[in-house]
């Protein structure tokens, strides 16, 4: 079974009837950019093939019933009308529902929010995206979410304006203090192509990455370290990075270029500076891979790569041993390549591999992390995928 017959099947339990439609959004992959998305700053993401479902039927007595495969909680219901009595969730706290159902639920609201109405709704979700791996399972909810209702609500939004609600409902509905690369990923994805976003203008380009052109594949390394952004240290990054940008009278820390490090590094303490770093080396980072990638081609983005993975490790201090781990007995067996992805403190790293040599990076990684006592990670390859969709 697939997710998608998976969440028909859930909605059919659920209703006794057949869906009005299935609308889908990937997970995704970041090859460049972290933790620059809520400084204004680049990223560079790709949608994966693992997608979330959503079935979704109209109801008409105004309320809205969320179901799901992953969550071993019943349904969760309420009426659209107290939507705005869960919503917004004070920071710090956990969502008045559980917390899968928050996402579907605060994008029904996010919409309410921002003008959109209609009918009630049944919606069953099934996914594939793997959870808490930092392949944004959250962000493809959401987009399902937001597809299905802007469809049936003819709210007439565009693909930027969803990713926005969605990103309100992580922020407001949720309480995860996340930027926009999620949800811009899973919704503007293309086959073949990156998806290179300024995130203070919202300005998306696609660029072709020709990995497999090239010969070469991106190999996933979850290491199953579960992380989540509601929590501490994804809050504590945001907040020294906004510090950073205060000390140095500026907007966001977009605004910081490598040259001013010198002088930033006198205004402010150590462990701030090292932050600021991070993000200023990073959006660099971001545009010098573009440029490589359009100049030179896939197989020239390894140093970048490992250089940025260098500095969420040693500036930023959003590694594990799992994921140092990953890197490096990836690029010790032949990599060209390899970073951690996604928010840090456990998730995946990717590794740039040459398609012949992902059958020995895997085993080698696999063979460094029985070694040090790790669980088994969980590895495969992807390739950029579509984004969200109305799949029936
Ligand atoms: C998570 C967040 F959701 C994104 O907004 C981004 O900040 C990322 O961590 C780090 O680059 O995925």
């Amino acid at each position: 079974m697939t997710a998608q017959d998976d969440a028909t099947t859930l909605f059919e339990q659920l209703t006794g009837q057949s869906p009005d439609g299935i609308w889908s959004a990937p997970g995704r992959v970041n090859l460049i950019g972290e933790h620059t998305d809520y400084n204004d700053g680049f990223v560079l993401p790709f949608a994966i093939p693992h997608r979330t479902y959503a079935a979704v039927g109209m109801r008409d007595d105004g309320r809205i019933r969320v179901a799901s495969t992953f969550a071993d909680d019943a349904p969760v219901e309420v009426a659209l009308s107290e939507l705005a009595t869960l919503f917004p969730t004070p920071t710090g706290e956990a969502p008045a529902v559980a917390e899968w159902a928050a996402y579907p639920l605060g994008v029904a609201w996010a919409l309410q929010l921002a003008g959109a109405a209609g009918q009630g709704v049944d919606i069953a979700i099934a996914s594939d995206v793997p959870v808490g791996a930092g392949l944004s399972s959250s962000a493809a909810i959401e987009g399902a979410t937001a597809s299905a209702l802007n469809d049936l609500w003819d709210a007439g939004l565009d693909r930027t304006a969803l990713a926005r609600i969605g990103r309100r409902a992580e922020n407001e509905a949720v309480g995860a203090p996340t930027g926009i690369m999620d949800q811009m990923a899973s919704m503007l994805g293309e086959p073949d192509a990156a998806i290179f976003l300024d995130c203070r203008t919202l300005d998306a380009n696609l660029i072709p990455v020709g990995i497999a052109e090239a010969g070469l594949a991106i190999l996933i390394m979850d290491t199953r370290v579960q992380h989540a952004h509601a929590t501490g240290g994804y809050r504590e990054r945001r907040e020294a990075c906004e510090r950073g940008a205060a000390i140095m009278g500026v907007p966001s820390l977009r605004d910081v270029s490598v040259d001013d490090l010198a002088r930033a590094e006198e205004l402010m303490d150590d462990v701030t500076f090292r932050r600021v770093r991070h993000i200023v080396t990073e959006n660099q980072r971001v545009l010098d891979t573009v440029t490589t990638l359009r100049e030179s081609g896939a197989s020239a983005i390894g140093d970048l790569l490992v250089a940025s993975h260098a500095s969420m490790r040693d500036d930023f201090e959003i590694s594990v041993p799992e994921l140092d781990t990953a890197v490096e007995s990836a690029l010790a067996a032949g990599a060209i390549g390899a970073r951690m992805t996604g928010g840090g403190f456990g998730g995946a790293a990717i590794a740039l591999v040459e398609q012949g040599a992902v059958h020995a990076v895997s085993d080698a990684v696999t063979a460094a992390f029985a070694a040090s006592g790790f669980a088994s990670p969980h590895l495969f390859t992807v390739t950029p995928a579509a984004g969200a969709r109305r799949d029936a």
